[in-house]
């Protein structure tokens, strides 16, 4: 198998393990992981309350990847053709290692962690997922980021032999992501691996995704093969189809309505019939985390 790293680093070129240890260690104090063994830092609602995951089933029959169809059985049913190895991430852009980093040698120089995250998607209902995977920021320290660098883009694999739903332009291929630069280097945003202990399925995102638990579902760009660091905000691709309806920040907020819907509340999946609606945390319940990125900004208007 051609090995496409194209970096010689070693581990000093990576956040030094100190600061790792640090934060992980700052991160497992908030959590208070009494009752949880077995998961590492639990960050946001999970130190407050003791987050049920979703099943199996669940997590990986009920998907949104229009990759594969937009119906929510369509990735359960056709994602198993695509190929996820050898799989390599380009990252371009602002940054000092530009290249094409082999997965498989990505994940040896990162720090696994096991995290349950509330996820929530924008038509109102909510998950609970058991994640492994790392922090971004310690991706994009691998790349280094440059200062004048403001933001991340993100794209999925675009491979139209393997993904029969990309024959509907239902959406602008490749899909898209973004987010500022901020929020990338937040210690809760993660680049997702696994769930349940187990690799991604395909249908989530295999090998690869982001999972931004405070914002809308659809900023978790799934099987990412580039990474671009920018000083312009990106194009993203729900945006692209709907300006109205999608904006950048999809931050979760209750406040403010997706123009068909209200967002005041949502739906846990998977409790059956009785189902218990609940309402809506400000920025999915990780606010004391992350309120404090969006100070003085409208978020009426920055939607
Ligand atoms: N490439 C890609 N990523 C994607 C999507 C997609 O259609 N294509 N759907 C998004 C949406 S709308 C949601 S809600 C989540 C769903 O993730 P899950 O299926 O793992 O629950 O993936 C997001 N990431
Ligand atoms: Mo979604």
């Amino acid at each position: 198998m051609a090995r496409r790293w194209t970096n010689t680093l070693t581990a000093a070129d990576v956040t030094p393990k100190a600061t790792f240890m640090n934060r992980r260690q700052i991160m497992a104090g908030l959590g208070g992981m009494a009752g949880l063994a077995g998961f590492g830092g639990l960050p946001g609602p999970a130190r407050a309350e003791t987050l049920e995951p979703n099943s199996w089933e669940d997590v990986t029959n009920y998907c949104n990847y229009y990759e594969f169809g937009t119906g929510k059985g369509d990735p359960a049913q056709y994602a198993g053709q695509l190929t996820t190895a050898p799989w390599s991430v380009k990252i371009d852009g602002m940054v000092e290692r530009p290249g094409d980093y082999d997965f498989q040698q990505i994940l040896g120089e990162m720090t696994l962690e096991e995290r349950i995250y509330r996820f929530r998607c924008v038509e109102a209902w909510s998950m609970v997922v058991p994640w492994t995977g790392f922090e971004l920021a310690d991706l994009l320290a691998l790349a280094g980021v440059k200062s004048e660098a403001k933001y991340v883009a993100f794209e999925t694999l675009y491979r139209p032999s393997e993904m029969p739903g990309t024959a509907y332009r239902v959406l602008d291929w490749p899909y898209r992501e973004g987010l500022r630069l901020d929020e990338a280097m937040h210690p809760l945003t993660l680049m997702a691996t696994g769930i349940f202990g187990k690799d991604l399925p395909n249908q989530n995102g295999a090998p690869l995704r982001l999972v931004v638990p405070w914002k809308y579902g659809f900023k978790s760009i799934k099987s990412i093969v580039r990474i671009t660091l920018t000083d312009k905000e990106p194009q993203t691709s729900w945006n692209m189809a709907n300006a109205r309806e999608y904006g950048f920040y999809s931050n979760v907020n209750p406040e403010v309505s997706h123009p068909r819907w209200s967002q005041a509340s949502e739906r846990r999946l998977g409790g059956g019939l009785f189902a218990s609606r609940q309402d809506t945390l400000m920025f999915n319940g990780y606010g004391d985390e992350v309120a404090s990125l969006y100070e003085g900004m409208d978020l009426a208007k920055f939607f």
